[in-house]
């Protein structure tokens, strides 16, 4: 891997993924909509717009591999999603077969999942359950890693991420928080590990109220050292200040299940 290029760069999770990869590879090619500040000398902006596929191609210039974080990241409007996360992604893996890129990182959620309930434990290969628009893009964006990977010979990698950040923010991040170097581990696993055609893991830490079996990342070699736990008493205590959600507690994906939820309430499995 010598140069990569990191799409959604100007974002929050762009922005702490960053450094890691700074360290780690040669060149990294950052692009984006807006330019990210404080470029590093390993660091290159590229201007694109996942809706254009020919900026997109061209971000994708003598790229060995891509970490795609670009796209609409939390749930929108239909047509913001079908632009940004729909076309967006198919283009994104478009412009990398045709540049010749070899592995593709894509940043799917724990929302392709969002609606199974806080109880069962899941893994990777369970029948999807998206709980938003977003949720349903992150599928598309899955299935497009799999015909890449099996139709154009790509190694692709998807990531069902958590939350990502310093620490977790409240009771559910408890269980699916993931801290920015955990989440670079899975990110080498998917742009260097030899045996990869395509999987999908969890973007989780060693998070002890864990919902995912993650054994599939562990294979690989996974092994993450954030313990959500470990910031136990401020999560909860954040977790008092915020509105009852009786539809997000029960789910997974929490605030997401609930936001337009017009089922039966009676009848929430
Ligand atoms: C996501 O997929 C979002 O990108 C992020 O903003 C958070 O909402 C996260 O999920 C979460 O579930 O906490």
């Amino acid at each position: 891997m010598k140069r990569v290029l990191l799409t959604g760069a100007a974002g929050a999770v762009g922005g702490m993924i960053r450094p890691l990869l700074a360290s780690t590879y040669p060149e990294i090619v950052l692009s984006d909509i807006k330019e990210p500040q404080n470029l590093q000398p390993n660091e290159t902006f590229i201007q694109a717009d996942l809706t254009d596929l020919v900026s997109v191609e061209k971000a994708c210039e003598g790229v060995d591999g891509v970490v795609h974080l670009g796209g609409y990241s939390v749930e929108g409007p239909w047509e913001v999603i079908l632009q940004a996360n729909i076309i967006g992604c198919y283009h994104m893996f478009e412009a990398a077969r045709r540049k010749g890129v070899k592995r593709l990182v894509f940043a799917s959620s724990n929302h392709a999942i969002g609606f199974y309930p806080r109880v069962q434990r899941i893994g990777p290969d369970v029948v999807a359950r998206p709980d938003s628009r977003y949720g349903v893009s992150k599928l598309f964006g899955e299935g497009l890693g799999a015909l890449y990977a099996y139709k154009h010979g790509m190694r692709v990698l998807a990531l069902r991420i958590g939350n990502v950040g310093e620490r977790p923010v409240d009771k559910r991040r408890l269980s699916i928080w993931i801290s920015p170097q955990d989440l670079m581990q899975l990110i080498r696993i998917g742009l260097e590990h030899p045996e990869l055609r395509y999987e999908v893991m969890y973007g989780a830490s060693l998070n002890e109220r864990s919902w995912w079996d993650n054994s599939v990342a562990y294979k690989y070699g996974y092994r993450p050292t954030g313990k959500a736990e470990d910031f136990r008493d401020e999560a909860l205590a954040a977790q008092e200040k915020l509105p009852p959600d009786p539809i997000g507690e029960f789910y997974q994906g929490g605030p997401y299940c609930s936001i337009e939820f017009d089922g039966d309430t009676d009848e929430i499995w």
